[in-house]
């Protein structure tokens, strides 16, 4: 790792102008969970005040932000793109440092919020509502799409620059203004995203970026100026997120936690199952929501199945993400490693047995980060509480089923729904898979993770409220649908009753 850099004060940005929050009480650091005594950078929590200038400066630029249109709009967002397609390597390295995952992850995250850039640019050209036909004559009838306001959007740790991308790109472009709060571990990520913003051309007060933690949040959804939030976080959050906006009636959009599952069947192709298995528990260092939390792999192959996963997890190299030989990086903090770790004595103490890992990774290097290693627990039980909770570390279970008809049963048997993954060559099988599967995204023959930009994201059950991000759906949380009708009869029309059929 290269010299360690002065702390700076990371700044927020309202109205245009970067400056520290009013309210300084609460100070916070954003230190490298692969080495804890590199600290990044110091801030302080934005408070109500600080939440209200935002929300002012968003109402006040959302009403000629409202009025660019859309392709304008559009190729703002593709500078933007642009940007910071120039600023991969670095936007990666700062990435990969504030909050652990390897480099060529950390890539993977921009590469995303680029895509994102360019696919939502696109739609500044198309936008489309209906043109449809109207029962009366002499009326023309259509549906167009109306931005919604001032929108708060709360964003994770574990994406940080694809998920604040995957919301105010559409946000933008739709003719929303912004108020952003990104997650606490990760500001400097953002705090880069929205210079690359400002760069690209973005009017004052358009975006707003506040910092700070949970409490920031809540003063963030609780204002009266705001018309929508867009979160991304834990279920026990997201429910109070809910809770307050559908007391004020504001519009909600939650995207929330996972159980992914991958089923493996007897005719998989076996080193392919493995590779993905690998691939989806313990990239990230199991922190996504899409990760693979259980593997439910039939009898007929699991103690093949099991060997090949559990010799290939031990021997994941673990350490920094910056180097480059590293496959798996540290866990976000201190307390998501307790909580890891409370989970796997959990999970010993139902009777499932660690076939590798479930400690902290100790070692040369290690000695400065938050690091775990990566856990394989055998004979899961599907009710076990290992094979039901969302543990967002390295830690994936095995669950052995007799049949396709069980696995299925299993798979659909947690309160999540996000994303679930099949290994098989039986086509029919794959196709009731897709049929059967309780999840927002499902995948043949590929791991639970690596969703593409322009397909709808999101899952069924208490993994959100029924909204999608990316794709086109997204846009469907950023506008309200108006429909329109224009006379040109010269004459009053009444619908449903100056009708000539019946
Ligand atoms: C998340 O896990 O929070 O499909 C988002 C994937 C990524 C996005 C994950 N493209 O795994």
């Amino acid at each position: 790792m290269g010299e360690l850099k002065l702390p700076e004060t990371l700044s927020s940005y309202i109205d245009g102008q970067w400056r520290p929050p009013r309210n300084k009480q609460r100070r916070l650091e954003n230190r490298n969970p692969a080495n804890t005594d590199d600290l990044i950078a110091t801030f302080s929590a934005s408070g109500p005040e600080d939440i209200d200038e935002a929300v002012l400066a968003a109402e006040k630029a959302f009403e000629s932000w409202r009025l660019v249109p859309p392709p304008e709009r559009g190729a703002l967002i593709r500078r933007a793109g642009i940007l910071l397609q120039e600023k991969k390597p670095a936007a990666a390295e700062l990435m990969t440092r504030e909050m652990g995952k390897v480099l060529k992850e950390t890539e993977g995250d921009v590469q995303e919020g680029i895509d994102t850039a360019f696919h939502v640019a696109g739609e500044g050209r198309r936008l489309f509502g209906e043109t449809t036909s109207s029962e009366l004559p002499n009326r023309f009838a259509m549906s167009v799409r109306m931005p919604i306001g001032v929108s708060g959007l709360i964003t994770p740790w574990n994406f940080p620059v694809a998920i604040p991308t995957w919301k105010i790109f559409p946000a933008l472009l739709c003719g929303n203004t912004i108020v952003f709060k990104p997650a606490e571990d990760t500001p400097a990520s953002a705090v880069e995203l929205v210079k690359i913003l400002e760069k690209a051309g973005l009017p004052k007060g358009v975006l707003n970026l506040v910092l700070g933690d949970g409490e920031t949040g809540k003063a963030l959804v609780g204002h009266g100026g705001v018309r929508l939030i867009s979160f991304t976080g834990s279920c026990e959050v997201g429910r109070e997120v809910a809770e307050v906006c559908g007391r004020s009636l504001k519009r909600c959009s939650l995207e929330m936690g996972g159980k992914n599952g991958q089923i493996v069947m007897a005719d998989a192709d076996l080193d392919l199952a493995v590779d993905g298995a690998l691939w989806g528990a313990f990239g990230t260092t199991g922190q996504r929501c899409t990760a693979t939390s259980r593997i439910i792999v039939h009898e007929k192959i699991y103690d093949d199945f099991k060997k090949k996963l559990v010799s290939r997890a031990q021997s994941l190299k673990i350490g920094s993400g910056l180097d480059r030989n590293v496959d798996m990086g540290p866990l976000i903090s201190g307390s998501q490693r307790d909580r890891v770790h409370e989970y796997v004595k959990v999970g010993a103490k139902e009777g499932a047995k660690i076939e590798c890992g479930g400690d902290f990774a100790r070692g040369k290097g290690l000695e400065r980060g938050i690091f775990y290693q990566a856990t394989v627990f055998s004979n899961v039980q599907p009710q076990m509480r290992i094979a039901q909770e969302e543990i967002f570390g390295p830690v994936t279970t095995l669950i052995k089923v007799g049949s396709f008809d069980e696995a299925v049963r299993v798979l659909n048997g947690t309160s999540y729904g996000l994303s679930s993954s099949i290994y098989t060559k039986n086509v029919n099988e794959a196709f009731r898979a897709i049929r059967d599967l309780e999840t927002g995204i499902t995948y043949i023959n590929g791991p639970t993770i690596g969703a593409e930009v322009h397909l709808p994201f999101g899952g069924v059950k208490n993994t959100g409220n029924g909204h999608r991000e990316a794709g086109t759906a997204v846009y469907d949380i950023f506008t309200e649908w108006k429909s329109v009708f224009v006379d040109y009869s010269g004459k009053l029309q009444k619908a449903q009753i100056d009708v000539r059929y019946s």
